[in-house]
């Protein structure tokens, strides 16, 4: 007989584990177990950001049925993934409406939500903190009771919640782990602690299969302009190509544990395999500092006076900062076979690359 759901392991995060998935389908849960497996389905909030899009090629390639949520009528980003990812099927529904999540729910039928939606930019958070509160905290509460609505008795529906390094914010021990009590430092975080908080008391109460996976920074090309990797490397190609003169920065101090979105979101998955519902924390183990950062992503394109090009501003600062994560995944290691797959250097160098690329095409074409 086919091994159980429950023993899914990621055993290389490189190959897409096709031949477990037939036998980890949602329709393993009660035997008997049928002679065609139906194909899985699963609803991604947050389908235009960096983590929806990685997720929802990974899911794809397992041959998963996949739904996206997008907010409102004129979302520019949804094109992306329209033109890019035609397989996904949007469908309209907004983290601040519990009706439009009911509805969405019942539409897709989904055995498995990923939760990216969010207020993501924590410098943000501090300016619109009503709002952070109710899309990353309140948001999580109503996607929760939607699946316990919809779903019912037995409820089949598998959550996970993008839980985040941030709620250790000034931490309490380093490294951090899934006990590692939070110290959230702003409003994103505060937020993203109730959220986490909120699917751990919905499965002790209701018995939902809710996993919050406790995701370290993670970077990639699509990381969106604002965040402060691919500011650096999107400036440090324009610099090398001579479209930009200076790199305008914050506090270059904070340490992070930065880590490849790509890997992080096949941990997403495979916490939803296991057996039983539990949170873990997914991180690389190491912490490099911002100017550490900036200074790498400068050598990849061959600029060693980096230091001449950057400027500091307070406006990039932030009113209550977080000075050093780094995580501790063991946990992740050991229960879902995870372990992060691209280093910290190839990291960088991955996006030069991309900046630089992208870059050239566009000063192309506008040549
Ligand atoms: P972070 O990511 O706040 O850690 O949250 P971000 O890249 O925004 O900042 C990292 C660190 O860099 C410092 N910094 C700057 N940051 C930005 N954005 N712009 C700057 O100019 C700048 N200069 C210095 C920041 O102060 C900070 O210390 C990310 C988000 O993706 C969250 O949604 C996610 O939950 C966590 O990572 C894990």
């Amino acid at each position: 007989m086919a091994p159980g759901r429950g023993t899914a392991q990621l055993f290389s995060a490189g190959s897409v584990p096709t031949a477990l998935f037939p036998s980890t389908s949602p329709s393993d849960r009660d035997p008997p177990r049928p002679e065609v497996y139906p194909v899985p389905s699963a609803l991604i909030t947050g389908i235009t950001g960096q983590d929806g899009q990685y997720l929802a090629e990974f899911l794809h390639s397992m041959d998963y049925d996949v739904y996206g949520m997008i907010k409102g009528q004129q979302n520019p980003r949804a094109e992306i993934i329209k033109t890019e990812m035609p397989y996904v099927e949007l469908v309209s529904g907004d983290l601040q409406d519990l009706s439009s999540l009911i509805a969405v729910l019942e539409y897709t039928q989904p055995d498995e939500v990923y939760n990216l939606g969010a207020i993501s930019f924590v410098a943000l958070s501090f300016k619109q903190a009503e709002l952070t509160a109710n899309v990353t905290g309140l948001g999580v509460l109503r996607m929760l009771e939607a699946i316990k609505l919809v779903g019912g008795a037995d409820n089949p529906i598998r959550f996970y919640q993008a839980s985040s390094s941030e709620m250790f914010g000034k931490v309490r021990e380093t490294p951090q782990n899934e006990e590692t009590p939070f110290y959230p430092r702003s409003p994103y975080g505060t937020a993203k602690v109730f959220g986490h908080h909120t699917t751990v008391n919905y499965r002790e109460s209701y018995g939902l299969y809710a996993c919050s996976g406790i995701l370290f920074n993670h970077e990639s090309p699509r990381r969106g302009i604002e965040f402060v990797t691919r500011k650096v490397t999107n400036a440090v190609a324009r610099i090398k190509l001579g479209l930009q003169h200076e790199l305008v920065l914050g506090d270059l101090s904070p340490k992070r544990d930065w880590g490849y979105a790509g890997d992080y979101v096949k941990a997403m998955w495979a916490m939803l395999q296991q057996d039983e519902p539990q949170d873990f924390v997914i991180a690389t183990g190491r912490t490099h500092s911002v100017e550490t950062m900036v200074e790498l992503a400068f050598k990849a394109a061959g600029i060693d006076d980096w230091r001449d090009y950057i400027r500091q501003d307070e406006r990039f600062m932030r009113p209550a900062e977080v000075d050093l994560l780094v995580g501790d995944c063991s946990k992740a290691k050991e229960i879902l076979g995870w372990e992060p797959e691209v280093d910290f250097e190839q990291l960088i160098a991955m996006m030069v690359e991309n900046d630089m690329a992208l870059e050239s095409a566009k000063a192309g074409r506008q040549a």
